[in-house]
C-alpha cells in the first residue's frame, strides 16, 4: 500500500526519503483532501485488468504509453530528471501507474508543505490539474510507469509560480481555500 509523509527541510540528495522526524504518515484521506487519488492494481497483465479497464472507461483515459526512467533507458536523462524535480503544475491531470521499480511524487499540502508519496509496482496515482508537484527517482534509480491521459497527451510543465493561471485558481478554490 502506498506510503506518504511530510518532508524535512534538508538539502541532501533528493533521492533519499527525507521523512520529517516525529511525524505520523500522511493518510489516503489526507491525500484525497488535496485532490490526489490512489488505486492499487496488479501490474501483471495490467491491460486485461478489470479495475484498470473500468477506471479508463469511467475517466475517459483513452491514451496510454510507457516510460522507463533510468540512466540507460531515458533519453536526455540528466535534463529530464532535473525538469521532473522542478516544482510545476499541469493544466490536466497527471496519471501514473507503476509497473516496476519505485520513485517519489512530491505534492504540496494545504499549508504548502511538501508531502512525499512513495510509489512502487501496483500503485496508480492521479494528481489533479493545478496541483504543484515534482518527481524524483529514489536511490535505486529505476522506475517503469504507464502514463494515461484523456485524449492526445500534453505533458507541458508550468513551473511555479502560476498563481494567475486559471487551472491554479480553480485548484486553490476547490482544495485549499474551500471550507
Ligand atoms: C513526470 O511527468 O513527472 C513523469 O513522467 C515522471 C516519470 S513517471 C514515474
Amino acid at each position: 500500500m502506498v506510503k506518504a509523509w511530510c518532508m524535512d527541510d534538508s538539502q541532501e540528495d533528493q533521492r533519499l526519503p527525507h521523512k520529517r522526524a516525529g511525524d505520523s504518515d500522511v493518510s489516503l484521506e489526507q491525500l484525497k483532501d488535496i485532490g490526489v487519488e490512489y488505486f492499487n492494481i496488479n501490474p501483471q497483465n495490467f491491460e486485461e485488468n478489470e479495475t484498470l479497464k473500468k477506471i479508463r472507461k469511467d475517466r475517459n483515459y483513452t491514451y496510454m504509453d510507457r516510460i522507463e526512467c533510468s540512466r540507460e533507458k531515458l533519453p536526455d536523462y540528466e535534463n529530464k530528471i532535473k525538469a521532473f524535480f522542478e516544482e510545476h503544475l499541469h493544466i490536466d491531470e497527471e496519471i501514473r501507474f507503476i509497473l516496476d521499480g519505485s520513485g517519489y511524487f512530491d505534492v504540496r499540502g494545504k499549508q504548502d508543505e511538501w508531502i512525499r508519496i512513495f510509489l512502487e509496482a501496483g500503485d496508480l496515482i492521479v494528481l489533479p490539474a493545478g496541483i504543484y508537484h515534482r518527481f524524483t527517482l529514489d536511490e535505486k534509480n529505476h522506475i517503469v510507469a504507464v502514463r494515461l491521459f484523456v485524449g492526445e497527451p500534453v505533458w507541458t510543465p508550468y513551473n511555479r509560480p502560476q498563481e494567475d493561471r486559471d487551472v491554479r485558481k480553480e485548484y486553490v478554490a476547490k482544495y485549499i481555500t474551500a471550507a
